[in-house]
């Protein structure tokens, strides 16, 4: 059993992890990145899983990776730092993840939140990379991922100053896409976690994949991605069931083939 995960589901498709390190505002250190990596691939080998909701405490989302545990770590200790691979595999779920953000969203926390599909947060949010604060940079996407949701203006302000911005700022530069009363958070991410998992699964891979191109390659690259993933479907019997289900005017009855 993971010590420093909650987990809950699935449940309607839906599977709700929960960072668990309370004195540590869930810094991520060595053991909750490992669990958290063992507990997405079990997520994705599940086929009762269809999306996730990944969260923290109303306090904190996570403050960053654990400070303490990266200062025992030279050069070399970086270069095989085991975390690495925690990274790695969380960064190849296949399946939606929604981060449902309260509280600090600090630097390896804030590049944990933006490895979902869609972050939505509670009103009390604070999103930064502080890295700089302590004479580093961030490490696990924040410079790339955080240009390519927010764009250059802010990304530069974030990551040279340090200073976090608030849920509503986040909003606005379109790094999640809703705001809500923290107590409400993880239940509206459950809400849209349990729509998406009534979709048919395999579109929604595909969908999922075709967004993340957009953010990665040239827009013919793109496209040509999409127009490949929007033919494949034509193979599925999902694709079938739901033009099918349109025209008898019933709902359609998915089932990820
Ligand atoms: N690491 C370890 N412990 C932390 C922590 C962290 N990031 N953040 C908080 N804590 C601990 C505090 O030490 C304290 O524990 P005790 O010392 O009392 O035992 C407890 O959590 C409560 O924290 P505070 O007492 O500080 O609580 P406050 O409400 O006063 O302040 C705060 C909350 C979030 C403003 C403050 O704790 C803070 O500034 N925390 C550090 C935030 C930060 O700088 N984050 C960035 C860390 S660097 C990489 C991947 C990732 C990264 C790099 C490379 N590769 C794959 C290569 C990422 C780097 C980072 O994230």
């Amino acid at each position: 059993m993971p010590q420093n995960l909650l987990l809950k589901g699935p449940d309607k498709g839906v599977r709700i992890i929960t960072l668990h390190r309370p004195e540590a505002l869930n810094a991520l250190n060595t053991a909750l990145l490992g669990e958290l990596a063992a507990e997405l691939q079990a997520a994705d080998a599940d086929p009762e899983t269809r999306a996730v909701v990944l969260t923290g405490s109303e306090k904190a989302f996570a403050a960053g990776a654990d400070i303490k545990e990266m200062a025992a770590r030279d050069l070399v200790g970086i270069l095989e730092d085991p975390r690495l691979q925690s990274w790695q595999s969380i960064s190849r779920f296949s399946k939606p993840i929604i981060a449902a953000v309260n509280g600090f969203c600090l630097g390896g926390g804030c590049e944990l939140a933006m490895h979902a599909d869609l972050m939505i947060a509670g009103e009390n949010a604070r999103f930064g990379q502080p890295e700089i604060n302590l004479g580093i940079m961030p490490g696990a996407g924040g410079t790339q991922r955080l240009r390519r949701a927010v764009g250059p203006a802010l990304t530069m302000q974030m990551v040279l100053t340090g200073e976090p911005i608030s849920a509503q700022r986040a909003l606005e530069a379109g790094l999640i896409s809703e705001v809500c009363q923290p107590e409400l958070t993880v239940e509206r991410a459950v809400q849209l976690a349990e729509i998406i998992a009534s979709k048919a699964p395999i579109a929604v891979r595909l969908a999922k994949e075709a967004v993340h191109k957009a953010g990665d390659t040239d827009l013919a690259s793109g496209l040509r991605f999409e127009r490949h993933a929007f033919t494949l479907l034509a193979g599925t019997q999902d694709r079938q069931e739901g033009l099918n289900a349109f025209q008898e005017k019933r709902k359609p009855d998915f089932k990820g083939c």
